[in-house]
């Protein structure tokens, strides 16, 4: 398991620097930022990026995310030039020798929630999502909820929420199997592992279709293209949002069949009613028993990357809600300090 880190570029709060000095790390997640979603990432941006990291003795093998255009998600014509981009940004980013490529297939929005600053008793600050709140939003009002891509204006938000009136969950997958045919030849000629992230959370907003949800939409999805270059982000806290999904067991079965890339390790604490918060990565701490997942991770020999996931707020830390230094370090240095436990152990 090869830990990494993400980082959000020149403009993250969070220096290099100080990601270098977390025991255990190994690389950086990261993008570029300042192309339009569609457009081709170039070379020399990407190479910039790669020579900044790895002067702080970093690595930069996985990318999160290469955002896929919604007139793909839409399966509008204009699909097939953005297709051809997005495989040239493939082939940019893996002659820069990036291994693992994450990316999403969520309709307009990415990870949703209904606060970013929820106080815990112990003064922290987390991500947290209320079902109710979000079924109680009237949309055709415009709306502002935290996290979400403030790229859109309202107008071009409404209309974008309009084209997707018509679209259900059996169109979307057919849209989603057109790009994978088309990209995942491409990804596995250039030798990158594409890595599905699902969908955050678990479940339809809006009435927006959502077909990343649990194991049998994840059996679909790797059965498109039954290659390993069509892989998996598996995010623990966002399946496990849902405590339908045994993560586990996910890991277990999509792991030993060499399918997951990148591993999103992260906790949550979860209801019947679909409201849960983020929480910090201790097993104790949330509903997901972490020292299980890592377990499993162990048990099918995983050497492919993983990242803390979202960390609280804490020690007075401000900047990007869910992606401070200091519970994402202690995060880190917990899911390793796992590791090497089982490591010893198994030594034994
Ligand atoms: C949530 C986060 C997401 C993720 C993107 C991947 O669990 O990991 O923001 O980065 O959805 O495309
Ligand atoms: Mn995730």
């Amino acid at each position: 398991m090869k830990m990494t880190f993400r980082w959000y570029g020149d403009n993250d709060p969070v220096p290099l620097a100080y990601i270098r000095q977390i025991p255990g790390m190994y690389g950086i997640v990261s993008a570029i930022y300042d192309v339009p979603v569609g457009d081709v990432w170039p070379l020399d941006k990407i190479r910039a990026l790669k020579e900044k990291v790895e002067a702080h003795g970093l690595k930069l093998e996985v990318i999160e995310s290469v955002p896929v255009h919604e007139d793909i998600k839409l399966g509008k014509a204009t699909r097939d030039a953005l297709i051809a981009n997005y495989g040239q940004t493939l082939r940019n980013l893996a002659a820069c020798e990036v291994k693992v490529v994450c990316y999403n297939f969520m309709p307009v929005f990415d990870w949703t929630r209904t606060s970013l600053e929820m106080r815990l008793p112990d003064g922290s600050t987390t991500l947290a999502f209320d079902a109710d709140a979000i079924e109680a939003l009237d949309v055709s009002k415009g709306i502002a909820l935290p996290g979400w891509d403030t790229s859109y204006r309202p107008d071009e938000l409404k209309a974008l929420l309009h084209e997707y009136e018509t679209l259900d969950e059996s169109e979307l997958w057919a849209n989603l199997e057109y790009f994978l045919r088309a990209i995942v030849p491409i990804a596995k000629d250039c030798g990158i592992r594409m890595a599905m992230h699902p969908d955050d959370p678990p479940r339809s907003i809006f009435g927006l279709p959502r077909i990343v949800k649990n194991r049998d939409d994840l059996e679909r999805l790797l059965s498109v293209v039954d290659d390993p270059a069509n892989g998996l982000t598996l995010c623990s806290g966002s399946l496990g949002a849902d405590p339908r999904n045994d993560i586990p067991a996910l890991v277990r079965e999509f792991g030993a069949r060499g399918r997951i890339h990148f591993a999103h390790l992260r906790n949550v604490r979860t209801n019947a009613e679909g409201d849960f918060y983020e929480t910090s990565h201790r097993s104790a701490d949330g509903s997901l028993d972490m020292a299980e997942i890592v377990k499993a991770y162990f048990e099918i020999r995983f050497e492919g990357y993983a990242r803390p996931d979202h960390g609280r707020m804490i020690w007075g830390e401000t900047g990007r809600a869910g992606y401070g230094l200091f519970d994402r370090a202690l995060g880190a240095v917990y899911l390793n300090g796992l590791w090497e436990g089982l490591e010893k152990a198994n030594r034994a």
